[in-house]
C-alpha cells in the first residue's frame, strides 16, 4: 500500500518515532490510522458499557423487592430497552469492531485497512448515533419501551408525536447499521487483499478468521434488519401498514427479518471472543493451538450454520410445527463446530504449564463460562423445553452467560493482553487479578440465579413480581452491585498504567503473532518493513521457528 502520500493526517508520520505521550491528542482527532480508530472505538464503547451498566444497576435495584417502587413502569420499560440496545449495539459489536480495527492489519502484516477514510467515517457515525439514542431519555414521553427487539404492534403503540422514543430508537439503529456495513466491507477487503507476502489463509491467526466470519455475517444478514427497521419507521410515521395486524399487515414478518439478523448477531458478538481465546490460551500455555485448521474452519462453519437457525427465537410466535422441528435441528447443529472449538481450547491447555496472568484468567474464565451458556442454549433450542421457559428469566440467564460471562470477559482478556502493544506500557498484574475475581465470582452469582428463577416461572421484563421469587432476586441484585463495583479497579488500572506504568517491551508474552514483532506502540505504518511470513501461526515451543521470540531481544 502506498497511501502515505495521499491520506495522511497532520504530519503524524514525522512524529511517529517520538514519545507516544506527545501523540495522545490524536486519539481525539479525526484520524485515518486504523490504530487510532481502533482505540477510539474501544474507548467510546467502554463509555457506553458504563452507561449500560448503570441502567442495569437501576433495574436490579427495582428487582430487589417484589413491589415496583424505584421507577415507574414506563421508565422501567425504557431502562431494559436501552440497557439491551446499548450493550449489544454500542458495546459488544462496536468494541469488537474497534479491537479488530486495531489488530487485523497488524496481524496480517498490512500497513492499514483497505479504505482508511471509510474506516474513519464508519467510526464517526457512532458517537452521534449513540448520543441521539441517549437523548431520547429527555423526551417528554421518554425512550423507546418495547425492548431491544422492538416487535410490532407493541413498538407501534407509542405516545403520539412525530419524534418519540421509538422513532429515535429506529433512526439510531439504522445509523449504527450503516456504520457496521461500511466496517464489514472494509474488513473483508482488507483480509482478502492486504495480507503480507506468505500470509496464506491457513497462516492467519484464528482471531482474523473470526473477524472474517463475523463480518461476512454482518454483510449477509444486517440488510434484513435495516430493511425491517425502515419499514417499521414507515409504519410508525407515514401511516403504512406493513406490520399492523389490524390493517392486513403481518407482525410476524418483522420477527423473521429481525431474527434473521439478530441471531447471527449473537455470533457477530461471540466469534471475535472465540478468536481472543485462540490467541490468549496458546500464549499462556506455551502450546500451539490444538487443531488449528479445524478451529479455523469451525469458525466459518459456526457462521454458516448460524444463518439458518433464527426461527428458534420464534417457537411461540404462531410458527408451524414443521418449521419448529426444522429449526430445532439446525440450532442443535451449531453444537458440532462449537464443540470442535471447546475441545481445541481444552486440548491446548491440557497438561501444559499454565501462566496465570490476567489475560489468561479472563480467557479461561470466559471459555469455561461459554460451556455453561452453550448448554443452556442447546436446551432452549429444544422446542418442547423452550415453550415452557420462553419469556422467563431462564432465557435472561442463558444469554447473560454468553454475552457477559463469555464475551465481555473475553473483551477484558483482550484489553489486558494487547494493552502493552497499544499503549507501550504494562498494566498492574495485582489490580488485574483483583478485577478478574471481582468480575468472575459476582457475574456467576448474578446470572446463575436467573436460571432457577426462570424454571420457577418468573417472567422477564417485569418490574414487580410474586414474593416467592424474592430470594434469588436478592442474590442476583447483590451480585450485580458487586459486578458494577468491579469496573473501578479496572478503570484505575487502565488509566493509571497508561499514564505511569512501566515501559513494555515489544513482545512481553513471547507470543507468535505478527503484531508482536513491531514496536509497542507500533509506528504509523505498522512495520518498518513488511514482514514475509514463512511459518504457521501458534508455533509455540517449536525451536525451528524461534526467530520471532529472539527478535524481541532487540529491546
Ligand atoms: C454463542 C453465543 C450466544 C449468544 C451471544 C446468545 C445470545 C442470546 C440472546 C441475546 C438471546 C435472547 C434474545 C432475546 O429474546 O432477547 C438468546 C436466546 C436464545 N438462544 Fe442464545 N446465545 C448464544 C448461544 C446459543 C446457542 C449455542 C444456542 C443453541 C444451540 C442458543 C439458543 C438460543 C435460543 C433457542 C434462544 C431463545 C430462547 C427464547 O427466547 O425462548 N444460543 N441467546
Ligand atoms: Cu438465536
Amino acid at each position: 500500500m502506498t497511501h502515505d502520500s495521499s491520506i495522511n493526517t497532520d504530519g503524524e508520520l514525522n512524529n511517529s518515532s517520538n514519545e507516544s505521550e506527545q501523540n495522545w491528542r490524536r486519539y481525539f482527532s479525526f484520524s485515518t490510522d486504523h490504530k487510532v480508530i481502533g482505540v477510539q472505538y474501544m474507548a467510546m464503547t467502554f463509555m457506553f458499557f458504563l452507561i449500560g451498566g448503570l441502567l442495569a444497576m437501576i433495574i436490579r435495584a427495582e428487582l430487589l423487592t417484589p413491589e415496583a417502587n424505584v421507577v415507574d413502569r414506563p421508565l422501567y420499560n425504557g431502562l431494559f430497552t436501552m440497557h439491551g440496545t446499548i450493550m449489544i449495539f454500542l458495546w459488544i459489536i462496536p468494541f469488537n469492531a474497534g479491537l479488530a480495527n486495531y489488530l487485523v492489519p497488524l496481524m496480517i502484516g498490512a500497513r492499514d485497512m483497505a479504505f482508511p477514510l471509510l474506516n474513519a467515517i464508519a467510526f464517526w457515525i457512532l458517537p452521534p448515533a449513540g448520543l441521539l439514542l441517549l437523548s431520547s431519555f429527555l423526551l417528554p414521553n421518554g425512550t423507546a419501551q418495547s425492548g431491544w427487539w422492538s416487535y410490532p404492534p407493541i413498538s407501534l403503540q407509542v405516545p403520539p408525536g412525530y419524534i418519540n422514543g421509538e422513532f429515535i430508537w429506529i433512526v439510531s439503529l439504522i445509523l449504527i447499521g450503516i456504520s457496521s456495513i461500511m466496517g464489514a466491507i472494509n474488513f473483508l477487503t482488507t483480509i482478502f487483499w492486504m495480507r503480507a507476502p506468505g500470509m496464506t489463509f491457513f497462516r492467519m491467526p484464528v482471531f482474523v478468521w473470526s473477524v472474517m466470519s463475523a463480518q461476512l455475517l454482518q454483510l449477509i444478514n444486517l440488510p434484513a434488519l435495516t430493511g425491517a427497521l425502515i419499514l417499521l419507521l414507515f409504519d410508525l410515521s407515514l401511516g403504512t401498514q406493513f406490520f399492523k395486524p389490524l390493517e392486513n399487515g403481518d407482525p410476524v414478518i418483522y420477527q423473521h427479518l429481525f431474527w434473521f439478523y439478530s441471531h447471527p448477531a449473537v455470533y457477530i458478538m461471540a466469534l471475535p471472543a472465540f478468536g481472543i481465546f485462540a490467541e490468549v490460551l496458546p500464549a499462556f500455555a506455551r502450546n500451539p493451538l490444538f487443531g488449528y485448521r479445524s478451529v479455523a474452519l469451525a469458525t466459518l462453519g459456526i457462521a454458516l450454520v448460524s444463518i439458518f437457525v433464527w426461527v428458534h427465537h420464534m417457537f411461540t410466535s404462531a410458527t408451524p410445527n414443521w418449521m419448529r422441528m426444522t429449526f430445532m435441528v439446525t440450532s442443535m447443529l451449531v453444537a458440532v463446530p462449537t464443540g470442535v472449538k471447546a475441545f481445541a481450547w481444552t486440548a491446548t491447555i491440557w497438561r501444559s504449564k499454565l501462566h496465570l496472568e490476567t489475560p489468561m484468567l479472563f480467557a479461561m474464565g470466559g471459555a469455561t463460562m461459554f460451556i455453561f451458556g452453550g448448554i443452556t442454549g442447546v436446551m432452549l433450542a429444544a422446542t418442547p423445553f423452550d415453550i415452557h421457559v420462553n419469556n422467563t428469566y431462564f432465557v435472561v440467564g442463558h444469554f447473560h452467560y454468553v454475552v457477559f460471562n463469555t464475551i465481555t470477559m473475553a473483551i477484558f482478556a483482550a484489553i489486558y493482553f494487547w494493552f502493552p502493544k497499544i499503549t507501550g506500557r504494562m498494566y498492574s498484574e495485582g489490580w488485574g487479578k483483583l478485577h478478574f475475581w471481582l468480575t468472575f465470582i459476582p457475574a456467576n452469582i448474578t446470572f446463575f440465579s436467573m436460571h432457577p428463577l426462570g424454571l420457577q416461572g418468573m417472567l422477564r421484563r417485569i418490574s414487580s413480581y410474586d414474593p416467592q421469587y424474592q430470594g434469588w432476586n436478592i442474590i442476583a441484585s447483590l451480585g450485580a452491585f458487586l459486578l458494577g463495583a468491579s469496573t473501578l479497579p479496572f478503570i484505575a488500572n487502565i488509566v493509571g498504567s497508561w499514564l505511569y506504568g512501566p515501559r513494555a517491551v515489544n513482545n512481553p508474552w513471547h507470543a507468535t503473532g505478527l503484531e508482536w514483532i513491531t514496536s509497542s506502540p507500533p509506528p504509523r505504518d505498522n512495520f518498518e518493513e513488511i514482514p514475509i511470513v514463512k511459518r504457521p501461526p501458534y508455533d509455540y515451543g517449536d525451536p525451528k521457528y524461534s526467530v520471532l521470540e529472539n527478535s524481541n531481544n532487540r529491546d
